[in-house]
């Protein structure tokens, strides 16, 4: 176990709440990852496609064993098997999405794979739990949480009790 990761979570169709959890679950109990962290969840209004039900949002620390590839592989393979399908509509309704955030310092941008991941700094539903488990973290290229939500609204994401 030797990097520590950030995940980021989210879904808008059917129980969300109940699949995030079995899916932080799922992770915890793959070989080479340990969740370490895990933010509140949030209720949080749709971006890119306004026109489509509230997700809910959340964010996982993990410590892993696996490279960054590996990680990823981990995290589609997890949503396929909570019923994620691909229909290529790009930030469309899911079941499940899982991001791969950060992965320690280290950036990467390959054809898999960019991480930090490039739209974090504009996304309050995905820095709101990242301050809730690593507020101090520096993301290389976009800075530190705490100042990155500072910068955006975030008045409509919602603590879940
Ligand atoms: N994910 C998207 C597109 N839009 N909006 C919210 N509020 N939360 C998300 O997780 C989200 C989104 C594509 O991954
Ligand atoms: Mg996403
Ligand atoms: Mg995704």
């Amino acid at each position: 176990m030797s990097v520590v990761a950030l995940i980021g979570l989210g879904g808008n169709l059917g129980d969300v709440r109940s699949r995030l959890d079995a899916a932080i679950d799922a992770l915890d109990a793959t070989s080479g990852i340990r969740v370490v962290a895990r933010s509140r969840f949030y209720r949080t209004p749709p971006w890119g496609h306004v026109d489509q039900p509230d997700f809910i949002n959340a964010a996982i620390a993990v410590e892993t064993a696996l490279g960054a590839h590996g990680l990823l592989d981990t995290l589609l393979a997890t949503e396929r098997a909570f019923g994620r399908v691909r229909d290529g509509e790009r930030w469309g309704p899911r079941t499940l999405d899982l991001d791969l955030l950060a992965y320690g310092d280290e950036v990467i941008d390959d054809e898999r794979l960019a991480v930090p991941h490039p739209r974090i700094a504009e996304r309050a539903f995905v820095l709101l739990p990242l301050a809730d488990i690593a507020p101090e973290a520096v993301l290389p290229g976009q800075g530190r949480v705490t100042d990155l939500l500072a910068r955006v609204n975030a008045a409509e994401c919602i603590p879940l009790a």
